[in-house]
């Protein structure tokens, strides 16, 4: 009896431990020298979006709905408590993490996910205090109007700019018309202050039949964003149909085309007119066909990747790794692709200057990449 019990326990024990690669490490060569690329868990089920706090640990969004806490050694918490309920369908669910920029003082984050109401689904935004390691206070600071049915094309990702203002970006919900349409918040990037107001010098404050929330339009699903910190002009790339990803430099009150033109063709193959067919709407600065199917992405300005200084790094999903831009001002000069083996979500530069990715996978993972050999 006291064996049986005993066996019971050490398998009990065993499983876990048995299929987790956690802790495991791979040096990859690159163009740049040799990286380390360690697993810090594989226990987060379709990672989204991660956060880092300045204690050192993470903030780590899972779709199906909940928010983890992560630790450098990789242990994963319990999910944390008092988050918004996520429409988990699809590419729905719970998407970006961002910490305010004042977090240290005021302990605020804020959330975007696909949010289920009337009509079905849109994305939308919470703001929350993260005490105590759960969150309290949360509220909703945008909504993309209206929620319609279906599960795609939510974004959505978050950048603060430095002058303080929030970008969010969204989809077209698979509607693509709408991302004409300046009366929706389908197919935009909206610019909002960090209590939900609208900052008075968005560009169609104002004007009739247009949402003042809109900061640029003709967006198909834009799963990355970030702010250039050399500038700090927003930069975003945007999941194109078949072919035609793209990088653009989204301004205010620009056209990014959609679904007008692109560099790819619809699904069931019908041809869509190429960009230059239409110089009056904003062009990308670069273009993907076959697509990479960007999420997340990061401009690099750590030192423990002295090569990477001032490079843009973008999350692949059919890519399978990271897309790494080398940059010339608002030019494109060159790109390597990393393979990291698994449909990368997210990509970003933690505070310790290491560079972290998320794999979209059930037993999604949590990478730390570093250079193989500290730099000189
Ligand atoms: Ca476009």
């Amino acid at each position: 009896m006291r064996l049986r019990l005993l066996l019971i326990a050490c398998l009990f024990a065993a499983l876990p431990a048995a299929a987790s690669a956690q802790g495991k490490v791979r040096t990859l060569n690159t163009d740049t020298g040799s990286i380390r690329v360690t697993i810090v868990t594989d226990r987060l089920e379709h990672p989204w979006g991660v956060a880092f706090l300045p204690d050192g640990r993470m903030l780590v969004t899972e779709r199906p709905g909940r928010l983890r806490i992560v630790t450098a050694e990789g242990e994963v918490s319990a999910p944390v408590k008092g988050v918004p309920k996520v429409f988990a369908q699809g590419q729905g669910g719970f998407l970006d993490v961002a910490l305010d920029p004042n977090f240290a003082d005021n302990r605020l984050v804020y959330l975007s996910f696909a949010e289920p109401g009337p009509g079905g689904a849109s994305t939308a935004v919470a703001r929350a205090k993260f005490e105590n390691d759960a969150l309290t206070g949360v509220t909703v600071i945008f909504r993309q109007e209206p929620k319609v049915s279906g599960g795609n094309h939510f974004g959505s990702r978050l950048a603060f700019a430095p002058d303080g203002n929030l970008f969010v970006t969204t989809g077209e919900r698979f509607e693509f018309e709408p991302a004409q349409d300046l009366s929706v918040d389908l197919g935009k990037i909206v610019r909002i202050r960090p209590d939900g107001k609208i900052p008075d010098d968005n560009p169609f404050v104002g004007q009739k039949n247009a949402r003042p929330e809109i900061w640029s339009y003709g967006h198909r699903n834009v799963e990355g964003a970030a702010i250039n910190p050399e500038t700090g002009v927003l930069w975003a790339h945007e999941m194109g149909p078949r072919g035609g990803d793209e990088l653009n430099i989204p301004q205010a009150g620009k056209n990014y085309g959609w679904p007008l033109v692109s560099w790819g063709r619809h699904y069931d193959g019908r041809p869509i007119p190429d960009p230059p067919t239409r110089p009056d709407l904003a062009g990308s600065i670069r273009h993907w066909t076959p697509v990479i199917s960007p999420s997340g992405m990061a401009f690099y300005t750590g030192s423990l990747l002295p090569a990477w200084r001032g490079n843009l790094l973008i999350g692949g999903l059919t890519a399978r790794g990271i897309v790494r831009l080398t940059l010339d001002g608002e030019k494109v000069t060159g790109e390597e692709r990393i393979s990291l083996g698994a449909r990368t979500r997210d990509v970003r530069q933690g505070t310790d200057g290491a560079v972290y990715a998320l794999t979209d996978e059930e037993n999604g993972k949590l990478l730390r990449i570093e250079p193989a050999r500290a730099p000189e």
